[in-house]
């Protein structure tokens, strides 16, 4: 670690200490096993939560951010939590948001910010086979869904979803085994802000003889460009 970096980490570790004293007083002793970790800045990290946090995805919301990451304070089969940070970059859930904690592992997460709420997406193992679920949580931090609704749940494998917001819906894509001659393609369905699944069956966006996975989506404001990796056996 060069001095500069040293230096960089000691402030913060300082700065976040500070931050800390009044939670030590408010809470019980399990706020310091409830404490997440994520970048506050670019050179350092707060105090811990316990066990390994990891794989973080985040959006902005119109006033804060919703940052999420995969967690296993609670279970080596990782969950989901969340917090929201300020522009400014205050932690304004500093003992995280509890948005999945079903067994099972729940990983791959990524978020969109639409109108009125947040769309969490994952894959998720509670079932016999992989599925995507989601789940809502509004600007002000409440998780309208908790512990998901399925967004896709066929018998197959469905994983590395991808989420983006085109100013009326959420459009949801995500890597799907449905095929027994096509291997893995590429679905999607649209999600309404109230969470509604408009296209329960899938929207098939692409499907050749090819492993299609890990699709990354964006809306640049007429229209849905979705990507993703193309392996031939
Ligand atoms: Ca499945
Ligand atoms: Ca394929």
């Amino acid at each position: 670690m060069t001095n500069q970096l040293r230096h960089l980490t000691n402030r913060c570790y300082i700065r976040i200490l500070l931050f800390s004293i009044p939670f030590v007083l408010i809470l019980s002793g399990e706020a310091f096993s409830s404490w997440p970790e994520f970048p506050l800045s670019s050179d350092c990290f707060s105090a811990s939560a316990y066990a390994t946090q990891s794989l973080p995805a985040i959006a902005f919301g119109g006033t804060n951010y919703l940052v999420v990451w995969e967690d296993e304070r609670i279970s080596t089969d990782r969950d989901i939590f969340g917090a929201r940070v300020s522009i400014l970059g205050e932690v304004l859930d500093p003992i995280g948001i509890k948005i999945c904690t079903v067994p099972n592992m729940q990983t791959g997460i990524k978020v969109a910010g639409g109108d009125q709420n947040y769309l969490v997406v994952w894959t998720d193992y509670r079932n016999a086979s992989d599925d995507i679920y989601g789940a809502r949580v509004d600007f002000s931090g409440n998780v309208l869904d908790p512990d998901g609704f399925p967004i896709s749940t066929g018998e197959g494998w469905e994983s590395y979803p991808d989420v983006a917001w085109d100013g009326t819906n959420f459009l949801v894509v995500w890597s799907d085994d449905r095929s027994t001659t096509t291997y893995d393609d590429i679905y999607g369905t649209r999600v309404t802000s109230s969470g509604q699944v408009l296209d329960p069956q899938g929207i098939q966006i692409s499907s050749d003889l090819a492993w299609e996975e890990t699709p990354s989506i964006a809306y640049n404001g007429s229209v849905y460009f979705v990507a993703w990796e193309h392996a031939l056996g």
